[in-house]
């Protein structure tokens, strides 16, 4: 649906009337009628790092989730101040790893007599506090793009790595890219007695994987990528590491967002491509490249909910109150965590390219 016109013209009258004062980042998988006033569009991590390479920006309006916009809090100027839309747009994935279970894992870990020999990895797409974690426990960050290199990273430091918070991104780098067999990836559960874990299976593991998962990508089925070939003979399936294994394995190309609009800017006219990844983006994706067929990897409608919470009236919300002097639903993240969590982005950007 077209955008509402009132809505585009106020948008329009606050974001001119903010200037540089103001950056607006947007994540690929917002909606169009937002990403028409980004000032720049990317994933988390190179938003962020936009967002710190403009310190002239007092307000940093982030489109986007949470976790992200504390990302961006952590990387700019402590005079930046970072602004989300709507405080409800979280995400299912980062919730499903909280400080207190996390330290109760680690606690698991040393009963096990684990904890000294394991370094924790967390996924970009988790809370300031768990990345502090990370940074207090040896640990660091990663990426969908840079996963392998942190694991490489960790198993110079340790012989067992923990993955936070999603299994599937853990396992798929794990397996498809480090060469270990599944068998020595163990799934650590937070709702289980023990994390459902005997201290043999957590000595015995080289990955131990938390039990979370992203609630769009966990969506696609061996079924959704037989469902494609058939349809499309010739199709090239082309999917996040965020999908299951088995999804990932029966696909053509796995790699991060911005590998997958890469990949689709290259791609020969007359190609096709079903891609496993949020809907916002595909669909951008196929209006983009009108020669190429361009078809969401599955037969239900799947946005990322939380990512749809910010629309425009959201947005011209935020833009208005910023442009009258009103800094509404801004996103602090405390000193101390900002300190390991730091430490943990750094040790992510310090890896070999
Ligand atoms: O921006 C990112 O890092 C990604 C891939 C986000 C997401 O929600 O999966
Ligand atoms: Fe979280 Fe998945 Fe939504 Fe990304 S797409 S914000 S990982 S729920």
């Amino acid at each position: 649906a077209a955008s509402d016109p009132d809505l585009v013209e106020r948008a329009r009258r606050a974001r001119e009337a903010l200037g540089d004062r103001a950056f607006v980042l947007g994540h690929h998988y917002q909606r169009d009628e937002v990403i028409q006033f980004a000032d720049v569009t990317g994933d988390s991590f190179k938003l962020a790092k936009d967002a710190a390479a403009r310190p002239e920006a007092e307000f940093i309006v982030f489109c986007g989730v949470h976790f992200m916009a504390e990302s961006a809090d952590i990387l700019t100027g402590d005079h930046q101040q970072v602004v989300l839309p709507d405080l409800a747009a979280g995400c299912s994935m980062a919730d499903m790893a909280r400080p207190l279970q996390v330290d109760d894992a680690w606690t698991r870990l040393g009963d096990a007599g684990v904890a000294e020999s394991t370094v924790p990895i967390t996924y970009m797409n988790s809370s300031a506090d768990i990345k502090a974690f990370c940074g207090r426990h040896g640990g660091a960050v990663c990426t969908s793009s840079n996963a392998r290199q942190a694991l490489d990273w960790a198993f110079e430091h340790g012989e067992k790595v923990l993955f936070l918070p999603d299994q599937h991104l853990g396992r798929n780098t794990a397996v498809l890219q480090l060469g270990l067999s599944l068998d020595d990836c163990l799934v650590v559960d937070p709702h289980k007695p023990d994390f459902g874990v005997t201290d043999d299976e957590l000595r015995a593991a080289r990955v131990l994987l938390w039990k979370g998962h992203c609630s769009v990508h966990g969506r696609f089925s061996l079924e959704s990528v037989a469902d494609v070939r058939e349809r499309i003979p010739d199709v090239n399936v082309l999917v996040h590491p965020e999908c299951k294994n088995e999804v990932v394995t029966s696909a053509d190309h796995v790699g991060s967002t911005e590998y997958i609009i890469k990949t689709l800017a290259e791609a020969p006219a007359g190609s096709a491509w079903a891609i496993g990844t949020e809907l916002n983006l595909v669909k951008r994706l196929a209006n983009e490249h009108p020669d190429k067929t361009v078809v969401f990897l599955d037969k239900t409608v799947c946005f990322c909910s939380t990512m749809n919470r910010i629309d425009l009236p959201h947005l011209v919300w935020a833009l208005e109150n910023l442009a009258e002097g009103r800094v509404v639903n801004r996103i602090e993240v405390d000193d101390d965590t900002e300190h390991w969590a730091r430490v943990a982005l750094d040790r992510m950007l310090a890896l070999p390219g």
